[in-house]
């Protein structure tokens, strides 16, 4: 529709010339899905490509949230405009924080930080398909570095982290944290690992299991570089200098090589397979909607039938 067009055409100016409530908006936008979602895919896909994308995972309440804070702040404050997606429930923008936690991300924000959080799944093609378009809309409008903060428990909420340039893993001093970092499939992706809580006891425990599981899965060969660890005591800003100057050792390592291409190709071929699951399931719903009961047929040789008529037509739009 041209009323349509003209509105994302007049927000994708608007945003160009750093507008951040129109950046809002066509994250909105993304977040809901549908038409207006692939029509700002479409108007910043060829601006998008040039930002740093972190993925801070980890277990619920090992502090991503107040890390993340702590480092969109302090980017901030120096040359950086970073943005953060925080796809997380508990997330202090969402509610249900106590208050300091709220107001560490008030703090990043009033320093310059552009701080979205995303509380639900959104549209039926969930995270897989809206965080890639938010991310793009971000860098699209020279947000640098991008942070998106995740949950490390689900398989959608640690591909979406483990598809970021830098992909960082959060675990707590506490006894086992490491272990079951590893065991929810953590440590294959991390590029990074930051133990957080150091003012607690067992920080260095934490940091010789996440030493000797490394060295382990070195010797199977799945890492493809040896991981740093970094302590950090985020409620006291405390490890920060160590975090920011991994990051950048990791992202500068990245971008030396061919490694920044193989990721992001791989990234690329993600999102075209979530898209074509998410419009291959929607095909399939229509098609059975009003699907008649075969008697003595199969219900294997009735989807095979309709996926063979499907295949033979330009269904998509
Ligand atoms: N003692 C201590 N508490 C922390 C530290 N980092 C975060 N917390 C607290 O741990 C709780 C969970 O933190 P949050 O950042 O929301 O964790 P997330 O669920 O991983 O995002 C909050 O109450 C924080 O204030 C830390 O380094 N030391
Ligand atoms: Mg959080």
């Amino acid at each position: 529709m041209a009323s349509e067009d003209s509105t994302l055409i007049s927000l994708v100016e608007k945003a160009s010339e750093g507008d951040r409530r129109s950046v809002g908006r066509l994250l909105t936008l993304v977040e809901r899905g549908g038409d207006s979602a692939e029509q700002v895919a479409e108007a910043t896909h060829t601006l998008s490509g040039k930002s740093h994308v972190i993925g801070i995972t980890g277990a619920p309440g090992a502090g991503k949230s107040t890390l993340t804070a702590c480092l969109a702040r302090d980017l901030a404050v120096s040359e950086y405009k970073p943005a953060v997606l925080a796809v997380d429930p508990s997330s202090p923008l969402t509610g249900g924080a106590i208050l300091g936690d709220r107001v560490r991300m008030e703090e990043a924000s009033e320093a310059g930080a552009f701080i979205r959080s995303m509380a639900t799944r959104g549209h039926a093609g969930g995270l897989a398909l809206a965080v890639p378009g938010m991310v793009r809309v971000f860098d699209a409008f020279g947000f640098n570095p991008i942070i998106i903060e995740t949950v490390g428990v689900g398989q959608v909420e640690v591909d979406v982290a483990s598809a970021a340039d830098t992909v960082v893993v959060v675990v707590t001093s506490g006894w086992g944290d490491a272990v079951q970092a590893n065991k929810a499939g953590l440590l294959e992706i991390a590029d990074l690992f930051v133990v957080n809580k150091a003012d607690r006891p067992g920080a260095s425990d934490a940091r010789r299991d996440l030493e000797l599981m490394i060295d382990l899965s070195q010797l199977t060969g799945q890492a493809v570089r040896r991981p740093e660890i970094v302590m950090t005591t985020a409620t006291e800003g405390e490890g920060l200098d160590e975090f920011k100057k991994a990051i950048f050792e990791h992202k500068e390592l990245l971008f030396e090589g061919e490694q920044i291409s193989i990721r992001r190709s791989k990234r690329w071929k993600a999102e075209v397979r979530s898209r074509l699951d998410y419009l291959l399931s929607e095909v399939a719903t229509e098609s059975i909607e009003n699907l008649e009961e075969e008697k003595g047929s199969s219900p294997g040789s009735v989807a095979r039938k309709i996926a063979k008529n499907l295949l033979k037509k330009d269904e998509l739009r």
